[in-house]
């Protein structure tokens, strides 16, 4: 595959309901897509990042910057044989797995629209349908949280995250607790925690929890692997782990005993079906996470869930949950078993719409080959 084009474009959309964690509160989405041109064929990928450097180092900007000034650059006029040879071309440049991802899965939907392949079958997936949660944002009080649990359950979805930070967590555990004692339910505290809360995390063992998502520091894999001897309840680690090498020191150390991949997190597919493998191989069981994506981000997120060791329900749900209207057509849709089918079509198997595309984007910058320049 030749690479002809990129273009990167950057997006505004507000959600539907403004987001809290521990870390602030989200509502107008900043988001960046790629557009991939390569043997005349169009592939799209989102950069999931932030706005700010909160949840990680990378913000819109940083990603606007390195795509710009050494992405973009580096991979127009490349010729690979297949996506996955696009991370080691990538090397040199340090960090930034957000906005590699977007570059290097653009190319993944343009390889299997080639291949006349669904996307999710040309990473090796498994499934035809995946299984979904919901992931609830910090709420004003309790018994508004109970409501929005049960709303949530009455779509299908069959896992109930809720985020929490220090003063807002065993109270409104116990709240939705008491109202559904037997639901599958996690906890994600995004590193608002420390070791020294040890005996206060000791308390969340009685309420039976999936896991406890990353309660410590966001780079910091050795504090969860003293932490997790000491509590009952499973760590899942999501922020610590970039690549398959956090993901075996992790694992090996006892750090966790559950990982959530989120595609951009870790650099893209071809990193993310490594990470899954590593975890396959010792039992360690992953989820898809969620970076409040448009949907193509929602799309490539789908594809990555359908691999073999996706056994628990992701943060993958509906489009209808964050936006008004989606960039992609279909929108995503969960059944009434709290499900999602992957696409049949080709690539991402849902078709972007540009003309939204076009009336939300803000800012556009492009780059082509030059002997296609003319063309
Ligand atoms: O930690 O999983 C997280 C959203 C923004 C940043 C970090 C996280 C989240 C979510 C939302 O939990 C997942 C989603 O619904 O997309
Ligand atoms: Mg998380």
């Amino acid at each position: 595959m030749k690479i002809e084009g990129v273009t990167l474009r950057e997006l505004r959309m507000r959600l539907n309901a403004p987001f809290e964690t521990s870390f602030g509160i989200t509502q107008d989405r900043r988001i960046l897509l790629i557009e991939m041109l390569a043997d005349g064929v169009t592939g799209w990928g989102e950069i999931t990042t932030l706005e700010s450097p909160s949840y990680n180092s990378e913000t819109t900007d940083t990603a606007w910057h390195i795509i710009s000034d050494f992405l973009a650059p580096l991979v127009v006029g490349q010729n690979v044989s297949t996506a996955a040879e696009l991370p080691p071309l990538l090397e040199p440049i340090r960090g930034h797995y957000m906005a590699k991802a977007g570059v290097e899965n653009a190319l993944w939907d343009v390889e299997a629209q080639q291949r006349s392949m669904p996307l999710w079958k040309l990473l090796g997936g498994t499934r035809e349908e995946i299984t979904c949660g919901v992931s609830l944002g910090i709420r004003e009080n309790p018994q508004s949280l109970v409501k929005k649990v049960e709303e949530e359950l009455s779509c299908g979805y069959q896992r109930i995250k809720l985020k929490i930070k220090p003063g807002k967590d065993l109270n409104f555990l116990t709240a939705v607790r008491n109202v559904f004692p037997n639901i599958v339910l996690s906890v994600d505290a995004n590193s608002a925690y420390r070791l020294k809360d040890a005996d206060h995390l000791r308390k969340f063992d009685e309420f039976d929890l999936l896991m406890i998502e990353q309660p410590l520091e966001w780079d910091d894999i050795y504090s969860h692997a003293l932490l997790q001897p000491k509590i009952r309840t499973a760590i899942c680690l999501d922020e610590c782990i970039s690549n398959d090498r956090h993901v075996i020191g992790a694992i090996e150390s006892g750090a966790c005993k559950i990982v959530n991949i989120k595609l951009g997190r870790v650099g893209g597919h071809t990193s993310a079906r490594k990470v899954q493998d590593v975890c396959r191989e010792r039992k360690v069981p992953v989820w898809c996470g969620g970076m409040l994506e448009s949907g193509v981000g929602r799309a490539h997120n789908i594809a990555m869930s359908t691999l073999p060791g996706f056994t628990l329900p992701g943060d993958v749900s509906a489009s209808q949950r964050y936006w008004s209207q989606d960039i992609i057509e279909p929108p995503v849709d969960v059944g009434p078993m709290g499900t999602i089918t992957a696409p049949n079509g080709f690539g991402l198997g849902y078709n972007v719409n540009r003309e939204l595309i076009d009336r939300l984007t803000v800012r556009t910058r492009s780059w082509r080959d030059a002997a296609y320049a003319s063309s």
